[in-house]
């Protein structure tokens, strides 16, 4: 069932990357969707939750927050959807406290636009996934106080195809309107014979 995921009338296949981080928290899953709109992002001397705004057709969808409520910092990252684009996550990991388990320390987000972040602290195991021709879809993770880990899923993308479907939509929807079937010419000329 996963891995499967139908965006209007393309079937596309999803892979999930990661996770990210510690084994602390408990699971969560946003789901997936067809791009993310937005990012909150809360940290300190972490990453304390992230909660993302994904499109589903067109419509905008907010998914919960993952996390606690601690953060004296907040970064909105507003993507200009769909043609601003999420192109790597790369952050770090450890643990916040002696013996406790990893966390995401921080997390940095480069669109085919711009560069967000660092957020938090870049202290501990580097983390890096660029996305060549992959779309993010979903985030999972864990999290409990603060946001545990991370994974993806990630669609495969070309990136010029999101013009290339707006034109074959374009000259479908040409076709539709401009041409008649065979069966209802004959009929226009018998009509008018
Ligand atoms: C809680 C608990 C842990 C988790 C941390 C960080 C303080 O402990 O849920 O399992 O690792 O928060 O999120």
């Amino acid at each position: 069932m996963e891995g499967e995921k139908k965006v209007g009338v393309l079937a596309r296949k999803t892979i999930t990357v990661g996770p990210w981080g510690g084994n602390g928290g408990t699971t969560w899953d946003d789901g997936s969707y067809n791009g993310v709109r937005s990012i909150t992002i809360v940290y300190d001397r972490c990453i304390d939750s992230v909660r993302v705004e994904y499109d589903k057709n067109g419509k905008s969808v907010l998914a919960e927050k993952h996390g606690g409520s601690g953060g004296s910092q907040t970064a909105n990252i507003r993507l200009q959807y769909p043609e601003e684009f999420i192109t790597s996550i790369s952050g770090h990991y450890c643990p916040v406290v002696h013996g406790g388990s990893a966390v995401i320390r921080s997390l940095t987000i480069k669109s085919n636009r711009r560069t967000f972040g660092p957020f938090g602290v870049e202290e501990g195991t580097p983390f890096s996934f660029p996305m060549e021709g992959g779309l993010i879809v979903g985030f999972k993770g864990r999290s409990g106080w603060y946001l545990d880990a991370l994974s993806f899923r990630v669609s495969r993308v070309q990136t010029s195809t999101l013009l290339e479907r707006m034109q074959l939509k374009l000259q479908k929807l040409t076709q539709k309107y401009t041409q008649q079937p065979p069966h209802a010419m004959t009929n226009n000329n018998r009509a008018h014979a």
